[in-house]
């Protein structure tokens, strides 16, 4: 029996992820009529979205800060979905708004899936260009490249496309959305069935990078950006809020010391804020935390340990180098650092 094909008791309800309606790319040619430019987009995330992280490490991995400004969304949304209320006046300062909805409004009047994040939005218009995570990172790698700083990694090989794309396919099927289709299950089987999915796929990875540094080759590629962001939100949110609680990613040696090993690499750690990551989850989704208590815990200091994974080798950023600090102004505050 299929997810979702369940039984009168256990009910046929299954998450549904929403699609991203809005596909244009921004490329080098230009040719969805949005050519990539230095100063001419936003790129506006929540820290606490999963699928928005993605998109802040790459552009730090890469060095794109100058060339692609960063807004930040309050993780807590209200009915108008993302606000701009940890700005001055509540507004944008560089799209002047006070909801990422005025930039999807700029450029539609129906978009059935609601305002998300990430959105990459045009700063001359004001208008958003598009809502596509699965598309966004692939482009700021290999389209954006004129403006990637000296020593950028290569985080989309050409030689190695096929065996990303295959462990990305996978780790977005059983970890990044299953975490989701566990935590907004509704009936027992599906959320049974997506959580063993979690850890089924966790077992796998762990034998996977036993004896390899990353997912893929031997340099960080876009599929360990994609594992992290879900790794990171882990044991602060999907091993309690979503249920996905047969262990702790700090209890299997493996994963955990890959983690930590990101964490700790720039442009990783360095962008995670484990406050707006708590608070999002445990306030936002009332309909499986009906008093939005944020829980205290769990310790996230453990996340600066030690990792020793550079006993297995691998060249992190290749013929690269790690970029530099964090521009101040996007620096995560102290109350959200491990
Ligand atoms: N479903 C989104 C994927 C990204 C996503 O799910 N983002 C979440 C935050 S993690 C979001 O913005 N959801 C809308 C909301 O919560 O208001 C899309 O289709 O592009």
């Amino acid at each position: 029996m299929g997810v979702g094909e369940g039984n009168e008791e256990y009910g046929r309800r299954e998450f549904q992820r929403s699609r991203s309606h809005f596909t244009d790319r921004v490329t080098a040619d230009g040719r969805d009529g949005w050519p990539v430019e230095a100063g001419r987009y936003r790129l506006v995330v929540s820290r606490a979205c999963p699928w928005a992280s993605r998109g802040v490490i790459s552009r730090r991995l890469l060095g794109l800060e100058n060339a692609l400004s960063l807004a930040i969304a309050d993780p807590v949304q209200d009915d108008r979905s993302w606000r701009f209320t940890l700005d001055p006046d509540g507004r944008d300062p560089v799209l002047g708004i006070r909801f990422l909805k005025e930039a999807y409004d700029a450029r539609a009047t129906d978009y059935p899936d609601g305002v998300s994040v990430p959105a990459l939005v045009d700063v001359p218009s004001g208008k958003l260009v598009s809502n596509d995570y699965q598309r966004l990172t692939l482009d700021l790698a290999t389209e954006w490249t004129a403006l990637h700083r000296e020593g950028a990694p290569d985080l989309y090989p050409v030689a190695l496309r096929d065996e990303i794309d295959t462990v990305m396919a996978e780790v977005y099927e059983d970890v990044n959305n299953g975490v989701y289709r566990a935590g907004f299950a509704t009936g027992q089987k599906p959320y049974e069935e997506a959580c063993a999915g979690v850890f089924r796929r966790f077992q796998a990875l762990s034998e996977r990078l036993a004896r390899r540094r990353y997912l893929v080759g031997d340099t960080i590629t876009e599929a360990d950006i994609r594992l992290f962001t879900t790794l990171v939100r882990f044991d602060a949110v999907y091993h309690g809020h979503f249920k996905c609680n047969l262990w702790k990613l700090a209890e299997d040696r493996v994963l955990w010391a890959y983690a930590r090993d990101l964490f700790q690499t720039p442009g990783f750690g360095d962008t995670v804020d484990f406050d707006h990551i708590k608070r999002h989850y445990h306030q936002v989704h009332t309909g499986i935390n009906p008093t939005g208590i944020v829980p205290l815990g769990p310790d996230t200091s453990g996340w600066l340990t030690p990792h020793h994974r550079e006993e297995l080798g691998g060249r992190p950023f290749g013929d690269g180098t790690p970029p530099g600090p964090v521009p101040g102004p996007e620096a995560v505050p102290p109350t959200g650092r491990a």
